[in-house]
């Protein structure tokens, strides 16, 4: 098959499993064509069957931002014409479910029927997609698309009811790749880190509101309180200031490193005892996910898709909004108890084999089928 994909760049997860979605397929002998407007995070190394196609911006004084949207668009018209796309997958639904659709009607004019699928991931529908800015160009788009796909019940869930839809949607998780995303001997980085045997906590994220990088450092500072411990803060964004402040203020500066916008992630997880995702809104957490795959427990909340992922009690725990006391307190019985933890651990892989890229990838390929058959297109 010939796919086209089109998705943010950004160091955010949609970014992350559409390149890596990529990937997978283009491995399995697909051609795969990503579209962004920079070479996404993920996209590191040469890989065979895959071409990157950037959306380039003509700058006119009139314009206060340049126009994404026809930028987009012409580009993704572009692509599917010379690299005759077969289906063209578009991560994030604004602006990209709409470029899509102008797509597929100015290559119809042209005789050439080009199928979408758009897959929701998260704020386009929970945060940004609801503003009333925006909602109706949702709602018309993802109702055209050719297919639609949520990365978990919960945001399926939150579609329907938030949003005019009259059609059916799947949910394909998120995944993971199990061979990268293990847990590997990095003894002489922990060393580094944590000389004296510190506990060590991570986040990662964007550093964005709706993450609550306070509630990390708050967790962080009971914990350290009541035993040595180490918190790793990998991404970087919007509320690094505020992050930092905190430390100072709470005065855990020195136990606390800023490890900015690091791939491979993995090496930072195959050294933590602990993962926190206090969100206030989740609709998966695949950083949730890769750092169960790495053997990592997870201390997070209790919202949108997170309990589908995350096992309450098993591969870690989930806690209220805001509700840094109990984080703090359930982090502190696994850090201070080393054979449950190490029962966490086990059950955390094992719960993240679930969502291994093997299992996932044959739904996304089989919704692919089923979407160009419905459409009328042979399936190549
Ligand atoms: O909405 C965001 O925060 C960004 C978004 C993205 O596009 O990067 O993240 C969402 O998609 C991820 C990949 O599917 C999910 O793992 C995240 O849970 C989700 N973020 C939120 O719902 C806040």
């Amino acid at each position: 098959m010939r796919i086209g994909i089109v998705c943010y760049p950004t160091y955010g997860g949609s970014g992350v499993v559409a390149t890596e979605l990529g990937k997978a397929l283009a491995e399995k002998g697909h051609a795969v064509h990503i579209i962004s407007y920079r070479t996404p995070a993920r996209l590191d190394a040469l890989v065979e069957n895959v071409f990157y196609h950037e959306v380039t911006f003509a700058d006119y004084p009139l314009f206060e931002r340049a126009p994404y949207e026809t930028a987009l668009t012409s580009k993704i018209v572009d692509v599917a014409r010379f690299a005759h796309l077969d289906l063209l997958h578009v991560h994030y639904a604004i602006p990209h479910a709409a470029t899509a659709f102008m797509a597929q009607q100015m290559l119809q004019d042209e005789g050439i029927f080009l199928p979408y699928i758009t897959t929701l991931h998260g704020t386009d529908i929970t945060l940004v997609g609801r503003d009333a800015t925006y909602a109706r160009v949702v709602s018309f788009s993802l109702n055209r698309s050719n297919g639609v796909t949520a990365v978990s019940e919960w945001l399926r869930q939150e579609t329907i009811n938030n949003f005019s839809i009259s059609r059916t949607i799947a949910v394909i998780p998120n995944f993971v790749d199990l061979k990268r995303f293990r847990k590997s001997p990095k003894e002489h980085y922990k060393k580094a880190i944590a000389p004296r045997g510190e506990k060590i906590l991570l986040h990662t994220s964007n550093f964005r509101q709706v993450k609550r990088i306070a509630d990390v450092i708050q967790v962080f500072y009971r914990v350290a309180r009541r035993l040595p411990a180490r918190l790793l803060l990998v991404g970087d964004g919007p509320d690094r200031q505020l992050a930092e402040q905190l430390c100072r203020d709470l005065d855990v500066s020195d136990q606390v490193v800023f490890l900015g916008k690091l791939d491979p992630v993995e090496d930072v997880l195959a050294i933590s005892d602990l993962f926190l995702l206090p969100s206030q809104t989740e609709s998966f957490g695949l950083a949730a996910l890769e750092a169960m795959a790495c053997q990592v427990p997870v201390i997070a909340t209790r919202v949108g898709g997170l309990p589908e992922l995350v096992v309450d009690g098993v591969t870690g725990f989930l806690c209220a909004v805001g509700d840094v006391d109990d984080m703090a307190e359930k982090a502190l019985l696994l850090l201070r108890d080393e054979n449950q933890l190490q029962q966490f651990k086990e059950q955390a892989v094992q719960q993240a084999a679930r969502f291994d890229r093997q299992a996932v990838l044959p739904r996304y390929e089989a919704f692919y089928e089923q979407v160009l058959e419905t459409a009328g297109r042979p399936v190549p």
